[in-house]
């Protein structure tokens, strides 16, 4: 047990932590820049700076010994790592590379016509009905038309999709029985999964496929090239439906932000980003010290698990003005809930551009945006996440 910092008895994989997250995220960072978490024994940092830090120094804080609780260099990992986000450099860069230009700027913008069109279409059918539920039918419906199509995938897949990346981010989590649940329900489809992921599954023009390229230039395998695939599809999805969800929520929790939306369509992307800053999708991700490492003033050893609170550090006071206030003409940039560094979310302006397609969407649709109930939050070992939220609207212009 180390001594001379903070030993606290706090489990973020409790259901106690998961209901209220926010007051439990204050407790870490006030009791001190680094503490020990005593049930799982790891290291933790929940303020912006050093967050920021070890996100940056990946030679100190490294993520091939897993960037979920298990330590791979003690247990085996559930499935064949990640060659990006359980990968370090030098290793790591290649298949970064591969990844960054299948969803480079150009190809990202080559998608806009769909995801608009989806966006439109979606928003159209829900504004005709006045009340709808804010994650299904809105932030998962869309989602699930415009993403499977974007990588490639067939049409019809979606429910095992969401299944499949349950699973695959509740596993970054302690076996308890939130990730038992997932498995019971993501293992049945962890082979038709890794088939969606093989290159004649995808269409020729979609982000797979643009992967697959990297293959045909010599640059990678049929096998890594499918553990991309496996990559994007399983960490954008589930993800970005919370990400949405949490904007729609918090743009009809404030009428003033949404009427400043509805106003000037140019501040969607704002909305976006000051979103994920109040309500961060990722929670959190490890990284394993290389080294005996100080940080902020602490030693910790060698080998040791260090626990990153990115939602934490998105409401850290010491960063952020009012940071419980969602304002959108913030410019919040510089949130965390992407990372930092070179694992940075290599996807993040695809979910950039699908969540500015459908606020624009809905801005142009709708004249109110309001609750019509309570928002239903969905535990999860690593997901802020949302299950349900009643949504009512009013048209924009009467029929
Ligand atoms: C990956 C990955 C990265 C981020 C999240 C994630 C399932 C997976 O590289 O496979 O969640």
């Amino acid at each position: 047990m180390p001594t001379g910092i903070p030993v606290l008895d706090v489990d973020p994989f409790a259901e106690e932590f998961q209901r209220d997250p926010d007051t439990f995220h204050e407790r870490l960072r006030e009791a001190g820049p680094v503490v020990f978490l005593e049930p799982y024994r790891v290291w933790a940092v929940a303020r912006y700076a050093e967050v920021l830090e070890v996100l940056r120094d990946h030679e100190r804080f490294c993520s091939s010994a897993g960037v979920g609780l298990a330590d791979f260099r003690r247990e085996e990992p559930w499935r064949t790592p990640s060659l990006l986000v359980e990968a370090d450099p030098p290793a790591h860069a290649r298949p970064r590379r591969i990844t960054a230009r299948a969803m480079s700027a150009r190809a990202i913008e080559r998608m806009r016509p769909e995801f608009e069109r989806h966006a439109e279409e979606l928003v159209t059918a829900v504004v005709a009905r006045g009340r709808f539920d804010g994650v299904t039918d809105v932030a998962q419906a869309y989602l699930l038309r415009a993403f499977p199509e974007a990588f490639g995938l067939a049409p019809g897949g979606g429910e095992k999709l969401l299944r499949y990346g349950d699973m695959a981010f509740n596993l970054f989590g302690p076996r308890n029985r939130l990730a038992q649940e997932s498995m019971a329900a993501g293992m049945p489809v962890h082979e038709w999964f890794a088939e969606q992921c093989k290159r004649g599954s995808l269409s020729a023009d979609g982000f797979g496929a643009a992967v697959y390229a990297a293959v045909d230039r010599g640059e990678a395998t049929e096998d890594e090239a499918g553990l991309l695939v496996r990559s994007l599809i399983s960490a954008g999805l589930d993800s970005t439906i919370d990400a949405i969800a949490w904007t729609l929520h918090l743009l009809a929790d404030s009428p003033a932000e949404w009427a400043a939306l509805r106003d000037d369509s140019t501040l969607a992307r704002p909305a976006f980003e000051e979103a994920l800053r109040c309500y961060t999708p990722i929670q959190h991700f490890f990284r394993t010290t290389t080294r005996e490492v100080r940080l902020a003033g602490t030693v910790i050893p060698a080998e040791e698990k260090i626990l990153c609170f990115l939602g934490a550090a998105n409401r850290d006071p010491r960063e952020w003005d009012d940071p419980g206030r969602f304002d959108i003409r913030r410019r919040a940039v510089t949130h965390l809930a992407f990372g930092s560094g070179i694992h940075a979310c290599v996807g993040a302006a695809v979910a950039r551009l699908e969540a500015e397609c459908l606020l624009t969407a809905l801005a142009r649709q709708a004249r109110t945006l309001e609750p019509a109930g309570p928002p239903r939050p969905r535990r999860h070992n690593i997901l802020r996440s949302l299950a349900g939220l009643p949504l009512q609207v009013r048209a924009a212009t009467p029929a």
